[in-house]
C-alpha cells in the first residue's frame, strides 16, 4: 500500500527537524513544515494527484518538494531521507519527539551522550549523566523525564494484545448490557488479534445510539470522553490509558459496520475492488448495487457470499494472501481454537522462577478444563531464574508425583527448559534428558551472536535427540527487545528434517513464533506447539494469546502437538527421540 497523507507529511517534518540540527536556514526547513501542512489538509487524493502530475499546482509546494513526495508517494521510499537520516545518529529522530526538546538539544544528548533513543535517555537523566553536558543541568533532568513520561502517554501509545484484550472484553460485556443494545462486538485490531493494538473499537446496535452513548460514559472506567457524534463515541480510559472507539448502528447495518471497523485496511481496499468487479460497492454504509440499492447483509458470513469467496476470520484478514485463498475455496476451515487445546505447554513454578506452587499450577489448569501441563523449569546455567541443578529436579519429580495423585483430572508432565548453551550444546546431560517427558530448549543468553553463529548454535542443538521443542525461538521481547538475529529459514528447514517441534509463546511481549514464521513452518510441515510460558496461574491465559497468533498464521488443529491428549502428545514427542 502506499503511504497515507499523515505518513508522508511525517517525512516532511522529520526532514524538517534534519535540517534543523544541519543548522540550515529556517526558510529551508520551514518549507517542508509547510508542505506537510498542505498535505494533511488535503481535500483530494494524493494518490490521484501524483499521478496527474499536479502537486505543484498547490500552493506552498515547489518542485524540489513535490518531486520528493511523487517518490514517497510511488516507491514508498525517499532516497534524500535516508541519506540525509544517515549523516545523524540513530534515534535523533525519537528523541525529539519529546516535549520540550528541540532538535539543537537532541542532537546533542545523542551525540554526546550516545543516547539513542528515548529509553536511553530516561536511563541516562536518571543516573545524572545529562547534567554533566554543558546547556544542561539537574533541573534539564527532572524537565526531560516530565516530557519522556508525557511522550510515552501520547506519542508511543500502541499497547500489547495481552494487555488491551482483556480489558477490551470487559468493557464489551458493559456495552452489551446498556439500553437497547442488540449486538455488539469487537473490531478493529482488537478482534484481528494484532500484535499491538492503537486503540480499542467497539460496535453495536441498537435503535438509540444516544441511550447507550449515555451509559458507555458514565462508567466508572471512563477517565475522559474525547468526543462524541451521532454514531460514534471516544473514550479514554483509566485503565493504561487505552482509547475505545465505541459504534451504535441500527441493526440492519451491523454486519457491514462490523466488517468495516475490524479493517485491516489493506484487506478492505482488495475486497472493495473485488466487489467493483461484481457490481457492488462496499463502504461503511454497507453494500449497494449499481442502482444504488442496499442489499441485506444480516452477517458477516453474507457479505463474503455475496463477493462469491469463503468467509474469512477476522485474524485473517491482512491481506496476506486470504482473499484470494477465499475466492478458490482453500482457505483453512479448521483453524486451531482455544477449545482444541488439551494442555498448557511450558510452565514454571516456585521450584525455578515462578510465583505459584506446582499444586496450585495443577489445580489452575484443572479449573480451565486442561488435561495437562507440562513442568519445565529453568535448567541449571540460568541462574538469574533459578535454574535447577540436576539432583533438585529428581526432588521435583517427587513432587509431582504426589501432585498427580492428589490433584484428579489433570496431569503434570516432566519436563524442562534447558538453556541452549552458546555452542548448541544442552544444559543438562544427556542421562536426565532422557529421563524427561517434555526436553523444551531455549536460548536466555549471549543473544549478541552474529547471524551465523546464533543459526549455528541452534541447529546443533537439534541434532542432539533429547531435544523436542525450540521454546521461543527468536528471543524478541515487544516494544523493548530486537529478536536476535537468525536463519529463520534455515532453522525451519532443519526442524522440520529432525522432527523438532517449535514454539508459538503466547506470552504477550513475546508472541514467538510471530505470525509470519508461523506460516514458514506450516509450509515446511513442522508441527507446533502453542504454550502460555506461564510464571503463575494466572498466565495460563496467555494460551489465548498463542492461539491467535497461530490462527494468524493459520495454523489448524492438526499442526498444534497439544490438541492431542497427554498421552498421545507424550508418545509424539518421545518417537522424535527414537528416530
Ligand atoms: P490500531 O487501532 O492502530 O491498532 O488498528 P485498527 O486496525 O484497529 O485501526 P483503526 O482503529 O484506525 O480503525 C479500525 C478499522 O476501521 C480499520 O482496521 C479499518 C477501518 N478504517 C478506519 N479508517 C479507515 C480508512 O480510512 N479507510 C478504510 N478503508 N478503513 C478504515
Ligand atoms: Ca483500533
Ligand atoms: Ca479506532
Ligand atoms: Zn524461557
Amino acid at each position: 500500500m502506499p503511504p497515507d497523507k499523515a505518513t508522508v507529511a511525517q517525512v516532511l517534518r522529520d526532514i524538517s527537524l534534519l535540517l534543523q540540527m544541519k543548522g540550515e536556514s529556517v526558510f529551508r526547513s520551514r518549507a517542508y513544515d509547510t508542505a506537510a501542512d498542505r498535505i494533511v489538509g488535503l481535500g483530494e487524493d494524493l494518490g490521484a494527484l501524483v499521478r496527474e502530475g499536479r502537486l505543484q499546482e498547490l500552493p506552498g509546494i515547489g518542485q524540489a518538494t513535490a518531486d520528493k513526495v511523487s517518490e514517497l508517494v510511488t516507491t514508498g521510499k525517499l532516497a534524500y531521507f535516508e541519506s540525509l537520516k544517515a549523516e545523524f545518529p540513530p534515534g535523533v529522530l525519537e528523541l525529539v519527539r519529546v516535549p520540550d526538546l528541540g532538535p539543537k538539544k537532541a542532537l546533542a544528548l545523542a551525540r554526546q551522550l550516545g543516547v539513542d533513543g528515548v529509553d536511553a535517555l530516561e536511563k541516562a537523566c536518571r543516573e545524572g549523566r545529562v547534567r554533566q553536558l554543558s546547556g544542561f543541568g539537574e533541573k534539564s533532568e527532572t524537565k526531560l523525564l516530565d516530557g519522556i513520561a508525557l511522550y510515552r502517554r501520547t506519542v508511543n501509545t500502541r499497547r500489547l494484545l495481552g494487555e488491551a484484550l482483556p480489558v477490551a472484553e470487559r468493557i464489551l460485556e458493559s456495552v452489551k448490557a446498556a439500553p437497547g443494545v442488540i449486538r455488539a462486538s469487537l473490531g478493529g485490531s482488537v478482534r484481528r488479534r494484532a500484535e499491538t493494538i492503537g486503540d480499542v473499537d467497539l460496535i453495536a446496535s441498537a435503535p438509540d445510539a444516544g441511550a447507550v452513548f449515555d451509559a458507555f460514559t458514565r462508567s466508572p472506567e471512563v477517565a475522559q470522553v474525547i468526543g462524541r457524534g451521532e454514531s460514534k463515541c471516544s473514550v479514554r480510559l483509566h485503565e493504561r490509558d487505552l482509547q475505545v472507539d465505541l459504534r451504535v448502528l441500527p441493526d440492519e447495518d451491523f454486519a457491514t459496520a462490523l466488517h468495516h471497523f475490524t479493517g485491516s485496511k489493506g484487506h478492505h481496499v482488495r475486497l472493495r475492488g473485488l466487489a467493483q468487479e461484481r457490481g457492488l460497492k462496499i463502504s461503511e454504509w454497507g453494500v449497494h448495487d449499481a442502482n444504488g440499492q442496499k442489499q441485506s447483509v444480516p452477517d458477516e458470513a453474507a457479505l463474503y457470499r455475496l463477493l462469491g469467496m469463503q468467509y474469512i476470520p477476522p485474524e485473517l484478514r491482512e491481506d496476506t494472501g486470504e482473499i484470494e485463498a477465499a475466492l478458490a475455496g482453500k482457505l483453512p476451515e479448521d483453524l486451531i481454537t482455544l477449545e482444541d487445546i488439551q494442555g498448557a505447554v511450558h510452565a514454571h513454578s516456585t521450584w525455578s522462577d515462578g510465583k505459584n506452587s506446582l499444586e496450585e499450577m495443577a489445580r489452575a489448569a484443572q479449573a480451565l478444563g486442561l488435561k495437562y501441563l507440562t513442568v519445565t523449569e529453568h535448567s541449571q546455567a540460568a541462574i538469574y531464574a533459578g535454574g535447577l541443578k540436576e539432583d533438585d529436579l529428581r526432588r521435583q519429580w517427587d513432587e509431582i508425583d504426589r501432585v498427580n495423585e492428589t490433584v484428579r483430572g489433570v496431569r503434570l508432565l516432566k519436563g524442562i527448559e534447558v538453556d541452549i548453551l552458546e555452542s548448541g550444546a544442552l544444559d543438562y546431560s544427556d542421562g536426565i534428558l532422557e529421563r524427561l517427558e517434555v526436553v523444551i530448549g531455549s536460548i536466555h543468553v549471549r543473544h549478541s551472536m552474529d547471524e551465523e553463529q546464533m543459526t549455528r548454535r541452534l541447529l546443533q542443538a537439534f541434532d542432539n535427540p533429547h531435544l523436542h521443542i525450540l521454546g521461543h525461538p527468536t528471543g524478541r521481547l515487544l516494544q523493548s527487545r530486537e529478536p536476535y538475529p537468525v536463519r529463520m529459514e534455515a532453522v525451519l528447514d532443519k526442524a522440520a528434517e529432525r522432527g523438532v517441534v517449535v514454539e508459538v509463546n503466547g506470552k504477550p511481549e513475546r508472541l514467538d513464533l510471530k505470525t509470519e514464521h508461523v506460516r514458514q513452518a506450516l509450509q515446511r510441515g513442522v508441527k507446533l506447539v502453542v504454550s502460555a510460558d506461564a510464571h503463575k496461574v494466572a498466565d495460563l491465559g496467555n494460551l489465548a494469546f498463542a492461539v491467535a497468533t497461530a490462527r494468524r498464521g493459520w495454523a489448524r488443529k492438526g499442526d498444534i502437538l497439544n490438541t492431542l491428549p497427554a498421552e498421545g502428545f507424550v508418545e509424539t514427542l518421545r518417537t522424535r527421540r527414537a528416530s
